[in-house]
């Protein structure tokens, strides 16, 4: 039976830079990403979202904006992974690590896609437009997408 995982990625910005946290452990663990995790029973997937946020880089996001969904399968498992997308510029506090993450800020023509998930390059031009999307990718491994498709829903 094919199953869905519910999972959350913020994407912190401020004029020409994103805010990335290098995961220290667990899933993507020694990569740069944005930071979420799993939606937990009885909390909205904004709430994850901000929980995740808050736990992994002590960030207070005051807005969230949804921006996209990323599906992934991986070859041999019946569970897909849904992630949901937001940015925000409006967050309180300081980017602070964590046992889970190290956050560093990046311009935007220096995002480190070669030490990311191999789907980011891809879909990150996207967010840094304004766009709003709905992807899917088939991965092999964590290493090798075999198929992916971008369906922008609003241009910017
Ligand atoms: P626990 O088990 O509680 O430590 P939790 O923090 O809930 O885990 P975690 O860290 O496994 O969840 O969440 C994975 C994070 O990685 C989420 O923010 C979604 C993100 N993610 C998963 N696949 C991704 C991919 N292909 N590309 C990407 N982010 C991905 O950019
Ligand atoms: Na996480
Ligand atoms: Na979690």
């Amino acid at each position: 039976m094919v199953s869905r995982k519910v999972l959350t990625l913020v994407l912190v910005t401020r004029p020409n830079q994103v805010l990335l946290g290098m995961k220290k452990r667990g899933f993507g663990e020694g990569w740069w990403n944005g930071f979420g995790g799993k939606v937990e029973k009885g909390e909205t997937i904004i709430e994850a979202a901000k929980r995740e946020l808050q736990e992994e880089c002590c960030l207070t996001a005051n807005t969230l904006t949804e921006v996209g969904q990323l599906d992934f399968e991986f070859v041999g498992d019946p569970q897909i992974l849904e992630v949901h997308l937001f940015t925000t510029k409006d967050v309180s506090g300081v980017p602070t690590e964590t046992s889970e993450m190290k956050p560093q800020w990046f311009d935007i023509d220096k995002i480190p896609f070669h030490k990311m998930w191999p789907d980011d390059k891809l879909w990150f031009p996207h967010v840094l437009k304004g766009s709003k999307f709905s992807a899917f990718f088939l991965f092999e491994g964590h290493h090798k997408i075999l198929k992916h498709k971008i369906d922008v829903v609003t241009e910017q």
